[in-house]
């Protein structure tokens, strides 16, 4: 469906115009052509009545794509993401609570991510980020099936740990309030069960459709950043809960893709006093190629050769950084690698979504 790009590729439309003319020099008529044909097409597609998941992603902000992966598959995943963390030769044990302590686990970040050591390029993490079921709902939000992706994390959150705070709600967005519409549809592959009491994603359904009027008027432009990120305070929270909006825990079951628009408020949150279940899960995004320039596909070859990490963000804002791990104290984490431990097949279609290859 081509709705999402009208609806908010049609209002990103300077960025993408300025993205495209700044890789390949097109000439502006026949880029005026394009535009205004993309618009007219798309506007007549979102005349089309969306149902299901997609309406849900369009008018609440957030939706749930179920089944995109097969419970066995899905659990093979989780089995391998476990013996990734298994790998480091801790006195981990997952059925120990008393070993899920930071002594035995690899660096992690607050918002129980692993990001280092290459994982986000272990192979069951690219094998995950190719499951057709989930390249399928992305080219179904963009009409295309000429994707880049990110090379995003792992999170691994065991439950009820005594050797760390709990982390509360960290309500935000992975968006620049610069950005005017939809930079980013946002995933998350469901790999443990995700029920009311379970850790996982908690969405400000409708939220998105406020964020231009909120940034207009509830903030001073002088306070806003490039960075792809918003940090929301309880006053500025208020202002969207005198709007009705709230948040919502999303459940979701193993092998579900959860979706949402990257204007949505969300935070992921632990697993409550009630829940035992190890929340695993993997963030995904895709983005259409066309929208990259020559110098981010660079860096993000750059990246790929170094078995580096990204945000979120697959097509924009690449930027290449320091690919060791570090311990708390500030030195290198002796266990480090330089390489996944079972790296991925260089394929075709690998390349082409890692940006390296062209479409
Ligand atoms: O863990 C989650 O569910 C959300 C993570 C998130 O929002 C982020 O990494 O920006
Ligand atoms: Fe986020």
């Amino acid at each position: 469906m081509l709705w999402f790009c009208y609806k908010y590729g049609a209002s990103s439309s300077s960025s993408r115009r300025t993205n495209r003319a700044a890789s390949t020099k097109q000439p502006l008529v026949s880029l005026l052509f394009f535009e205004i044909g993309f618009l007219l097409i798309s506007g007549i597609r979102t005349q089309e009545r969306l149902t299901g998941w997609e309406y849900n992603l369009r008018e609440r902000g957030f939706t749930v794509v179920k089944g995109v992966i097969s419970y066995e598959r899905a659990t093979q995943y989780q089995q391998k993401a476990y013996d990734w963390l298994k790998s480091f030769g801790t006195e981990l044990n997952f059925d120990r609570p008393e070993t899920w302590i930071k002594e035995n686990l690899p660096v992690q970040s607050k918002a129980n991510t692993f990001y280092g050591y290459g994982v986000n390029h272990e192979k069951f993490m690219w094998d995950a980020r190719q499951e057709p079921g989930v390249l399928d709902a992305f080219a179904t939000i963009w009409g295309s099936n000429e994707l880049l992706v990110s090379f995003d994390s792992l999170n691994i959150t065991f439950p009820n740990r005594k050797d760390v705070p709990r982390l509360g709600p960290w309500e935000h967005i992975d968006q620049s309030p610069f950005r005017k519409g939809l930079l980013c549809v946002h995933g998350i592959i469901v790999l443990s069960p995700s029920g009311p009491e379970d850790g996982g994603l908690v969405v400000y359904p409708g939220a998105h459709n406020l964020m231009d009027e909120f940034f207009n008027t509830q903030t001073d432009k002088s306070t806003w950043e490039r960075l792809d990120k918003w940090n929301f305070n309880d006053a500025q929270l208020s202002w969207f809960a005198a709007r009705g909006i709230q948040p919502h825990k999303v459940c979701a079951e193993v092998g579900d893709l959860i979706l949402w628009d990257g204007r949505t408020i969300h935070y992921g949150s632990e697993p409550t006093e009630k829940s035992s279940q190890i929340r695993t899960a993997t963030y995904v995004a895709y983005t259409p190629a066309r929208l990259a320039t020559k110098e981010t596909l660079k860096k993000k070859a750059e990246i790929l050769a170094q078995w580096g990490g990204t945000t979120h963000l697959p097509h924009d804002r690449i930027r290449t950084r320091d690919v060791k791990t570090y311990l708390e104290d500030g030195t290198r984490d002796p266990r480090d690698r330089d390489e996944p431990i079972e790296k991925p097949e260089m394929t075709d279609k690998l390349l082409k979504l890692a940006g390296v290859k062209k479409y």
